[in-house]
């Protein structure tokens, strides 16, 4: 199938899925990267992959949720049932959110659309959706206004199972969970997929959300696992970065972007750890770092907040990654004794990843490895097609197939 195939097979209307059974919903940072490979060949179409997540998924306090169920369907799990957020005039949505990409993708498409007309009136619309999901993770996740904000859920960081959460999530306490059946594993083998000892603990931070009735300043208070997790900081950095451009453009007010911008940047560079010389998350509960090197401690390339020294050290140490296995960029450090290849977020290569640290690569000046870290995906998806991640040692292909921000970040590569 091409790159646009997949897109369209993948598409409902107005939003796209991420993998045909295994993801039959619209997940919000998945519909980010979409909307770039829509913007390749239908800046209509890229429109309204945001203004779906925005006008369905958004809710009045700004929230915006990880994912819209749109449709019924028995393919996943947890569903809208279990989630218990059905809602009468909108789609049911899951009760946490994940990488806010959204932001810096409006600006994308603002500057991208030829329609000028369109892109004004689509961007003016939107920029005040995307500060309130922002004045949300502050309020919500921030409430000591320290410039960083916290994730309560793994899969609030979008890479579930990295090898960082392990020691947060070993501590939260197991429910007494009722008895569940996954359906990731009817779609993809289980050896790809997280255990079932990380499901238990994903199940359980979900009941306790549920029981806290979603209220934000009560998660906030009781999670038992709540991370500063340094991509997710990145990627709102560069958002806030992003959205105060596009304010200035557009001749809106930018509310409270520059003090987020300057707070942000000084919390993203303590994250910074001298000795190992790695940026690494923290967990707020046991108040320490996490000092395990996955491929978010890159991300503040994208945020643009090292200086050229910090910069020159991550690109070093991805080159040095880049000797132990075929293909860049593993989630996790190879030479760790928690990589594993063929398991998720465990070290395979994931597509978006390769695109946000090239898209930091290149800002820095760094050419060359951007454009290695470009071809690798391009070559893997070449060979083994749009697939949800790669082995990086053997270039298989593994997870789901047909898989949208792959084929979604080759249709904007290419
Ligand atoms: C939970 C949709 C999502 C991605 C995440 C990826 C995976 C979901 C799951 O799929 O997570 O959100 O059920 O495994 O980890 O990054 O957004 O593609």
């Amino acid at each position: 199938m091409r790159a646009l195939e997949v897109l369209q097979a993948n598409s409902r209307g107005a939003f796209t899925i991420p993998a045909r059974g295994l993801y039959p919903y619209q997940w919000l940072w998945d519909s980010g990267f979409i909307a770039l490979g829509w913007a390749q060949v239908d800046m209509e179409r890229a429109w309204q992959e945001l203004l779906c997540l925005f006008d369905y998924g958004q809710s009045p306090d700004g929230m915006l949720p990880h994912i819209v169920f749109h449709e019924q369907s028995r393919d996943y799990f947890p569903g809208p049932e279990v989630w218990g957020r059905e809602a009468l005039a909108r789609p049911a949505t899951s009760g946490i959110t994940q990488p806010p990409v959204v932001g810096s993708v409006l600006l994308y498409l603002y500057e991208k659309d030829p329609d000028r007309e369109r892109a004004r009136e689509r961007a003016r619309y939107l920029f005040p959706k995307a500060l309130a999901f922002h004045r949300w993770l502050y309020l919500a996740r921030d409430p000591w206004r320290t410039g960083l904000v916290a994730i309560v859920h793994p899969w609030e960081s979008g890479m579930d199972n990295s090898p960082a959460w392990d020691k947060p999530l070993s501590r939260v306490p197991l429910e007494d969970l009722p008895p569940y059946e996954r359906r990731d594993v009817r779609h993809v083998s289980p050896e790809e997929r997280p255990k079932k000892e990380d499901y238990d603990r994903y199940l359980s931070l979900l009941f306790l959300f549920r029981r806290l009735g979603y209220d934000p300043r009560a998660i906030y208070e009781h999670s038992p696992f709540k991370v500063v997790d340094v991509g997710f900081n990145a990627i709102l950095h560069r958002a806030n970065r992003d959205l105060y451009t596009l304010a200035v453009l557009l001749g809106e007010d930018p509310g409270d972007l520059e003090e987020w911008i300057l707070r942000g940047e000084v919390g993203l560079e303590a994250l910074w750890d001298r000795e190992r010389g790695f940026y690494f998350s923290l967990d707020l509960v046991a108040g320490e770092r996490i000092p395990v090197k996955t491929s978010a401690g890159f991300l503040p390339l994208y945020a643009g907040t090292p200086h050229a020294g910090r910069a020159g050290f991550l690109a070093e140490e991805i080159r040095r990654w880049g000797e132990k296995v075929a293909y860049l960029l593993p989630s996790a450090d190879p030479e760790s004794p928690a990589f594993e290849p063929k398991r998720y977020w465990r070290g395979p290569i994931w597509i978006n990843v390769n695109y946000l640290v090239a898209e930091g690569l290149k800002d820095y000046g760094f050419l060359s490895l951007a454009e290695r870290l470009k071809a690798d995906a391009l070559a893997l998806m070449e060979r083994e097609g749009f697939r949800e991640y790669y082995d990086p040692l053997t270039g298989q292909g593994r997870g789901g197939e047909a898989f949208s921000w792959s084929a979604a970040l080759a249709l904007y590569w290419t």
